[in-house]
């Protein structure tokens, strides 16, 4: 069990504790009061930003101080539940593990592996017990039939990058120094960032205008942050890759490109002219509806700017060509002489390490997808696992490897992925499944047995994946600020999980916890002392488990990470260097130093140990491109979707102090479209696609494209079965209703959740 917190300054009744807020990439740091009451229980009097966090120096945003709600809130379960004649009943943990050893293993023995499905949500990489025993629960597992949150998300991101690079390192715009920023397919005024930890990210685009720089939003609705920008560029959506296209054409057709920085790690850069001459602005123009001159422009301001980056999120991943233009965002930084430069974008270096900072400098295995294919479509497995969009055909399609029982852990496909109606009336006809969730919410009313982790406050913390997407590299970890109450931290859950899948009885697991958790540290030393090129090479296990002391669970594994991680103390041969003890006595954390220029060639995992500008997968995807050239981009109007910075995915509307306001899940619709079809603002509109239909109050506004609806993901939790007081009573619907798990970016198998083809009528 990880140790309960030093407070770092106390009075009899009050003691203040630092914590790096969970929920969203920004890592922010939280100032948290916990007042003692007369019973001696604890109680959280006040979360503020903490001005001292050495990266988000008191930026906080209205969800951080909400999870002393979410920890207070009483429909967060605080022991397990089993369903009992379609009723849920707490149960102790005991009993909850012996209903899942009763429930999964006849499966798995009768119908093998495969027949049991994994879904890991987005938590899990913001929850370290959760993220740190991924890896523990998919070996036992032994399905193939993995799926997560990231085919609806950032995917396409990785597998460009990684292909590019060798492993997935993303490359990061220098918020803090560069002259000119070009962002497509995000808001960070609602969303903080994405694929970009900066918290505060809006005061920093704020910051580049007033140091006499350029913001430019890419996004085809008037946005927080494009209303803020120097330049808004209104895009029909789904076509950024032809606009990027364009910006790389126009670079090489008017001698602008100079890529010499890196142009000499770099492999295939000539064929760059030959792939894009039939993408001029003229010939994108009309596609994109932006004008040929305005393209062009974006590109000479470019490459005559000092420093540029561009970064493209969301509205450029999940869209029906997300590999092709997450790949394009990265060529135009190549090419316009951003890569890997100050002010343009580079790469972190995070303490806790990457594959890029283990092996051989400078080379690899590289990257693979495609090693398996799903059974009814053939989509290929990446990072180890399949496309969502697969999912609902994976568990209704009769056969050898069906699902026919699943797992999610801090997941809500059921409001998260497409066609919702399909996914929930797949997981209704499962015959069992587990949830590793706080809630019983849209997903979770069809599983057999729900787990619950504690609440954050409970849990410790350290970003292992988002401090190597920062754009200042830091290192900050958090112990838990409120002890466990009954309830078993989410690092032993997942291992008393994976022990019942290899056959561990549900009586034996405490010991199955501990055995598991010294297991995971020593192969993370295992494969520490195999790396030649790492800080602890062939040095002897024992005596490292022997210095990481009495820390267990995440504690133990981050010591090792850290230790023998860039920055570590590689267990006393860098004695200055880091370790959890250091970490511990730094609550506000440790400032690591500006992202440096010149990673590549040493980050690089490739075989050829070159940038592969244009890596075979994108090569074979492009002729899937040019044959939208000749598509009728006008024909029909389309949906896209957007956040709210008082709205966390699907899983926060239970929380009073953030719903409260007008309606936020609306249709966002052009005056002019409006007109046409009779609707009018706040009266109910009806929106169907192939898959769904929904009806929805309009938003009248010019903030948006004609021809394009957006509306917000994440509401509708108004289901039979939930147990959400408050979010079942708000006005929302699903907007996932009317996306088509059809309608996807073919080469990764990732979804398309903006441009989806609509139509749209009034009431
Ligand atoms: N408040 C809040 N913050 C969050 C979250 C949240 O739900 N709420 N979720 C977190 C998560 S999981 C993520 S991944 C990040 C996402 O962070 P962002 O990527 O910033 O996501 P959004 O705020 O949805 O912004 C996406 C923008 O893309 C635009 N768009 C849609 N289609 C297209 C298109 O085809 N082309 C272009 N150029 N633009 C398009 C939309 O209009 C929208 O403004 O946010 C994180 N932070
Ligand atoms: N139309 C449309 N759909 C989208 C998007 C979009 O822009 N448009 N965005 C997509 C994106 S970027 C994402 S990331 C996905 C998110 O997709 P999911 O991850 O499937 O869904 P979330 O809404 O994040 O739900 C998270 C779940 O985790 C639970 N949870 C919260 N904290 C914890 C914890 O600490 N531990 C555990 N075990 N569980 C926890 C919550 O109760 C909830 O059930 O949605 C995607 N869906
Ligand atoms: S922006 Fe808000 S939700 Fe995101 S980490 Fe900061 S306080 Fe938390
Ligand atoms: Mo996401």
């Amino acid at each position: 069990m990880p140790e309960s917190t030093a407070p770092t300054s106390t009075t009899p009744s009050e003691r203040t504790a630092y914590r790096t807020c969970p929920l969203c990439e920004a890592t922010c740091g939280l100032e948290i009061t916990i007042k003692t009451k007369g019973d001696g229980t604890e109680e959280v009097s006040r979360i503020r930003g903490d001005m001292n966090d050495v990266l988000s120096k008191g930026f906080i945003c209205p969800k951080g101080s909400s999870l002393k709600h979410f920890h207070a809130d009483p429909d967060r379960l605080r022991r397990p539940v089993v369903k009992r004649d379609g009723v849920f009943v707490e149960v102790g943990w005991d009993e909850a593990f012996a209903t899942i050893e009763a429930g999964l293993l006849p499966i798995m023995e009768q119908h093998g592996r495969d027949s049991v499905g994994l879904y890991l949500g987005n938590p899990t990489v913001h929850s370290i017990g959760a993220a740190l025993h991924t890896g523990s629960l998919v070996k036992s597992l032994g399905s193939r039939n993995r799926f997560s949150a990231s085919t609806v998300d950032q995917r396409p991101k990785e597998i460009s990058s990684a292909a590019m690079f060798g492993s997935v390192v993303i490359p990061i715009p220098d918020l803090n120094r560069t002259d000119h920023i070009i962002l497509l397919g995000t808001n960070p005024y609602a969303s903080n960032g994405s694929l970009c930890t900066a918290p505060g990210f809006p005061d920093k685009l704020e910051a580049i205008q007033a140091r006499g720089g350029k913001v430019v939003v890419v996004d085809p609705r008037l946005s927080e942050t494009a209303l803020k920008c120097d330049q808004h560029v209104a895009i029909r959506p789904g076509s950024d890759t032809h606009l990027l296209a364009a910006i790389a054409n126009t670079l090489l057709e008017e001698g602008l490109a100079d890529p010499s920085n890196v142009a000499e790690h770099c492999q295939g850069l000539t064929d760059l002219p030959d792939l894009l001459a039939a993408y001029s602005p003229d010939a994108v123009a009309p596609i994109c509806g932006i004008d040929a001159e305005v393209i062009r422009d974006l590109a000479r301001e470019l490459a005559a700017a000092p420093s540029a980056a561009v970064h493209g999120r969301i509205g450029t991943c999940t869209q029906e060509f997300g590999t092709l233009a997450s790949w394009l965002v990265d060529v135009v930084n190549i090419l316009s002489g951003n890569m890997d430069k100050v002010g343009g974008v580079m790469f972190p270096k995070g303490a806790a390490g990457q594959p890029s900072s283990k092996g051989k400098p400078g080379t690899g295995r590289g990257f693979r997808m495609g090693r398996v294919t799903t059974r009814v479509s053939g989509l290929p497995e990446s990072l180890g696992e399949f496309p969502v969009t697969a999912l609902p055909e994976e568990i209704e399609t009769e056969g050898e490897g069906q699902i026919r029982a699943m797992i999610t852990v801090a997941g809500n496909p059921v409001s998260s992925n497409p066609n919702t109606d399909r996914l929930d009336a797949a997981l209704a006809s499962l015959e069992f499944m587990v949830s590793v969730d706080p809630y019983i919410n849209e997903t979770t009313r069809h599983a057999d047995v729900i787990l619950p982790p504690p609440s954050p406050l409970q849990k410790a913390h350290f970003d292992i994946i988002f401090l190597n997407l920062v754009i200042h590299n830091v290192a900050n970890y958090s112990p838990p600020i409120l002890s466990l109450d009954g309830e078993m931290d989410e690092w032993e859950i997942m291992l008393a999980l994976s022990s019942i899948l290899v056959g561990v009885g549900a009586n034996d697991l405490d010991e199955a916890v501990t055995s598991g958790d010294e297991m995971v540290a020593r192969m993370l030393l295992k494969s520490a002392v195999r790396d030649e090129y790492g800080l602890v090479f062939d040095r002897d296990i024992d005596e490292l488990m022997g210095l990481v002391g009495n820390k267990v669970g995440p504690e133990r594994m981050l010591d090792i990470m850290v230790r023998t991680g860039p920055y570590g103390d590689g267990f006393g041969t860098n004695p200055d260097g880091l370790t959890m003890d250091v970490l511990s006595e730094h609550p506000h954390g440790i400032d690591l130093g500006a992202l440096e220029p010149g990673r590549v060639p040493d980050l690089l995992r490739t075989p050829s140990g070159k940038i592969e500008v244009v890596p075979d997968l994108i090569r074979t995807d492009l002729d899937r491109l040019a044959a939208s050239l000749d598509r009728d981009w006008a024909d029909s109007m389309v949906l896209v979707g957007r956040r709210h910075v008082r709205s966390n995915n699907s899983w926060m509307h239970n929380l009073q102090i953030l719903m409260k306001g007008r309606n936020r899940c609306t249709m966002q619709i052009n005056p002019l479209d409006a007109e046409r079809l009779g609707i009018n603002d706040g009266e109910a509109a009806t929106v169907s696609s192939r898959v769904g239909q929904v009806m929805i109050d309009a938003e009248v506004t010019e903030g948006i494209r004609p021809g394009v609806i957006s509306i917000p993901h994440g509401f509708g939790q108004n289901m039979p079965g939930v147990k959400l007081r408050v979010a079942t009573e708000y006005r929302g619907i699903n907007t996932n209703v009317l996306t088509d798990e059809y309608f996807r970016d073919e080469i990764t198998g990732t979804i398309a959740l903006n441009g989806v083809p609509v139509t749209v009528s009034a009431n």
